[in-house]
Order: C-alpha cells, then structure tokens, then sequence
C-alpha cells in the first residue's frame, strides 16, 4: 500500500487551516477558573448580537435534564461552584456525568444555563466582573476571529470542560438518537466546479441527507476520518459511530475543486466550500476545506476536513 494514514495527512500541503482557533484555546486553558467562564459569558453574549443560536432538540434537552434540574435547586453558591468545577475538569459526580456527553449535549446543557443565568434562575457572572488583562486579551483575540471561527473556539472550550473523560477508562457516550435519513424524495444533490467523481459527490449529498448507512461504505474498512483540528478517527466501525454522534444535520455547501492522480492508481482530490452548523443555520458558513485520498477503487481511504484560515483560501487549489 503507497499510503499509511499518517502520510495521507500531508496531501495538499498548502492549505492554511485556521491555527487562530487552537492557539486561542490554549490561551484560554491558561486563565483562572473564574475568568474562563466571564470571557465564555462576554464571547457568547457578543456574538449574540451578530448571529442567533438556535435552541437545543428536545432529544438532548432529555439528556441532560436531570442534571439540569439538579443544579436549578442548588443555592446560588452551590451553583457557581459546578459551573467552577466543570471549568476546573475537577473529579465530581457533575463532571463525571458531564464527562460521558456527546458534543451537542454539552452545548444544549449550557444554552440552558445560559438562559437561566440571563433570567436569574441560576448564580449569573458577578455584575461588573472585569476580566484580568489575560482574559481581556484573549477576549480581544475572539472579537478578531470570523464568525465560523469564534464559534469553533466556543464549542471546542465546551467541549473541553468537565472530568476528562479518557481518565474514566473505558466509557460509553451519551448522544441523541439518530435521525432517520431524509427520505429519497427531498434530498438534493451538491454540484463541485471541477469535480464530478461520484464518490466525492455522493459523500456530500449522503451526509446532508444523514445517510450514515450508505456513507460509510463510501470508506475503505481501514479508512480514516480527520475532523478540524483533531486526530484522524481510524476504521469503518469509529467513523460511522462519530458520524452517528457529531454530524446530524450538518449542511455541506461544497463549491470548486480539483483532482489529481496520485501514486499506485490512488487519486487525491479538493474540495473547498462552506460548512452550516444546526446550532447557527444560514447564520454562519464556514469557509472549509475537504482534502480526499481515495483508493484505485475510488474507496475513501483518507478524508481531512479542515477549518480554513480565511475565505482567500476557498481559491486555494494547489497541489503541492
Ligand atoms: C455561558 C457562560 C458560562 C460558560 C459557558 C456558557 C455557554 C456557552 C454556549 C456556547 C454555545 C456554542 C455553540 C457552538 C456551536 C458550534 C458548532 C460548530 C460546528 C462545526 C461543524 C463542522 C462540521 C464538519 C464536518 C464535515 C464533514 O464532512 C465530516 C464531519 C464533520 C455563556 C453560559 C460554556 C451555550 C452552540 C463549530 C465544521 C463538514 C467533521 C463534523
Ligand atoms: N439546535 C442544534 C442542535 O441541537 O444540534
Ligand atoms: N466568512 C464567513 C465567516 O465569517 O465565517
Ligand atoms: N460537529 C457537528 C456539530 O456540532 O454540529
């Protein structure tokens, strides 16, 4: 095989994916318990001003309800301290249950204690809390982000907060049920200027249909998943699983890209366009990047998906 997963990584070398969003978040992971969740406060309360974030399905309200409750009884102290400890990683039952969640639970559980924090019903950030200058900064930092990107930060921060969960040895996720796919009739199809290989077409159109049964056999059964800033997830059986988990509901607006040969009948082909989150809809496109290896039978062996480092990158076809 002329391909391992970690030199498929390095094809398409030049594209510039948006390093702002990691450095922001290892600024962030620098700063006091206290400030993490005032700079949280102040970005999500800015950025509410520009783009609505729509309200969390009622399927992963359900999951997270009984630890919503839980803490809607607490005395206002009470409350500080789990939301201190979820931004501490501390070891707590809270953090544990916390822990185990998928991404989207994460998120809807603070939609709603942000709401509660706005209304009173749960200990808001102090009135006139002033960030230290750190804080400020990165603050600053966020302000300077696109959209598409003070969004990742946000949710990557999310998604980071509570007990970590690969302490818990062994675990299993809690995520929404999976949606049925849409049916046949009122599914629409992507059109890529420069790309007509069908298994790139019809990865598109079977992840905005949640089709996950279909796109999976679009991979090889070794084939591997890279999502925006993370480590490739390797193998049919984990890709469909994060499929399943993180990616209901998405809308994948590809535009143009190009396609190559590579060694041994291999063919690598990229992809750029825009990415529409459930969370903001229309609100917010980010600018992404889809760089494919596929096998001599045009089986997915390697696909990274990559946040973009600006909208002058969507033009950015080279190859190497
Ligand atoms: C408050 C203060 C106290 C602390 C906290 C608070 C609440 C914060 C809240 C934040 C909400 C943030 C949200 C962010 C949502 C971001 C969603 C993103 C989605 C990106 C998805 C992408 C998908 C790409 C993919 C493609 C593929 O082809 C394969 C799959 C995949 C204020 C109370 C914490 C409430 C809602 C960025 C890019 C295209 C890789 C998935
Ligand atoms: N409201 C967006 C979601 O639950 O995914
Ligand atoms: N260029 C769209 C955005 O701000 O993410
Ligand atoms: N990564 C998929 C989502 O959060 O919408």
């Amino acid at each position: 095989m002329p391909f391992t997963i970690d030199s498929a990584r390095s094809i398409f070398p030049e594209t510039l994916s948006a390093d702002a969003v990691p450095a922001t978040i290892a600024r962030f992971k620098q700063l006091n318990t206290e400030d993490k969740l005032a700079l949280i406060w102040f970005a999500y309360l800015e950025m509410g001003k520009s783009i609505t974030v729509a309200a969390p399905g009622a399927a992963s309200m359900v999951l997270a309800e009984p630890t919503l409750n839980a803490i809607r009884k607490m005395s206002p102290r009470e409350q500080t301290q789990v939301m201190c400890d979820l931004a501490n990683n501390a070891d707590t039952p809270i953090c544990r249950t916390y822990a185990v969640w998928s991404a989207n639970i994460k998120l809807g559980f603070w939609y709603q204690l942000g709401d509660w924090m706005a209304d009173g019903s749960v200990a808001p950030i102090p009135e006139g809390y002033q960030l230290s200058a750190n804080a400020n900064a990165v603050l600053q930092a966020i302000r300077g982000l696109e959209s598409g990107q003070q969004i990742t930060v946000l949710r990557n921060a999310v998604v980071d907060l509570g007990f970590d969960p690969n302490q818990l040895g062994g675990y299993k996720t809690i995520s929404e049920p999976v949606v049925a796919p849409t049916e046949e009739a009122k599914r629409t199809k992507v059109a890529i200027e420069g790309v007509t290989n069908p298994t790139v077409l019809n990865y598109m159109d079977n992840l905005n249909a949640n089709d996950f049964e279909v796109l999976i056999e679009l991979f090889t059964p070794d084939g591997a998943l890279q999502p925006p800033f993370q480590r490739p997830i390797v193998g049919k059986e984990s890709v469909l699983k994060f499929f399943k988990e993180e990616c209901q509901n998405l809308k994948l607006i590809p535009e143009r890209g190009v396609v190559e040969p590579a060694a041994d009948g291999y063919t690598q082909i990229k992809v750029t366009g825009k990415v529409q989150t459930p969370w903001f809809g229309a609100g917010v496109g980010m600018n992404m990047a889809w760089r494919f290896l596929l096998n001599p039978e045009n089986k997915i062996f390697f696909v990274a998906i990559d946040l973009l480092a600006s909208p002058k990158e969507l033009l950015n076809l080279a190859r190497r």
